[in-house]
């Protein structure tokens, strides 16, 4: 990760955005609302990060980066039986106009090897990272609100998030 470059993005993001998520005028085709990551405690390994995605155009999310933990990945979770399992997938479909959500139970953002643990009303900087159909390479950079569980609004409350890594 370049992460000296990546911290001087952020750093204009912050400067030209406040609060809600935001996107660059050459970020991907692609809208992000209700975007939230979970506040973790002194000690805890991993979090979530959560959000609705709205393609303009067909994309793949194919990656995520973040200074804040050492892997952050796109996961899926799965009724395995009676169990709910979740795993790391390469790539996530988002349909053009077609609003995909990741949430707690479903699709998530996996934060693992947090180097500090997300403090509530904090700020999360999350990049995402798309392709389109021709190959090419977008991303999206996202300050990402920390919150003890979803916006008020959102989606019903959160299932416990049984983690097998
Ligand atoms: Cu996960």
């Amino acid at each position: 990760m370049k992460l000296q470059g990546f911290a001087a993005v952020v750093a204009m993001c912050s400067a030209l955005f406040s609060g809600a998520v935001l996107a660059h005028p050459d970020a991907a085709h692609v809208e992000a609302q209700n975007a939230w990551a979970r506040a973790s405690v002194p000690g805890q390994q991993g979090s979530g990060a959560f959000m609705r995605l709205t393609a303009k155009e067909p994309l793949t999310l194919v990656g995520v980066e973040t200074p804040v933990a050492g892997v952050a990945e796109v996961h899926e979770m799965k009724m395995d039986g009676d169990v709910m399992r979740m795993r790391a997938i390469e790539a996530l479909e988002l349909p053009q106009g077609v609003a995909v959500d990741l949430k707690p139970g479903g699709y998530h953002i996996m934060l693992q090897q947090l180097k500090a643990p997300l403090a509530k009303d904090t700020q999360a900087p999350i990049t995402l990272v798309f392709k389109n159909a021709k190959g090419e390479v977008s991303r999206l950079h996202l300050q990402v609100p920390v919150r003890m569980a979803a916006p008020a609004g959102g989606d019903a409350p959160p299932a416990q998030h049984g983690h097998m890594h």
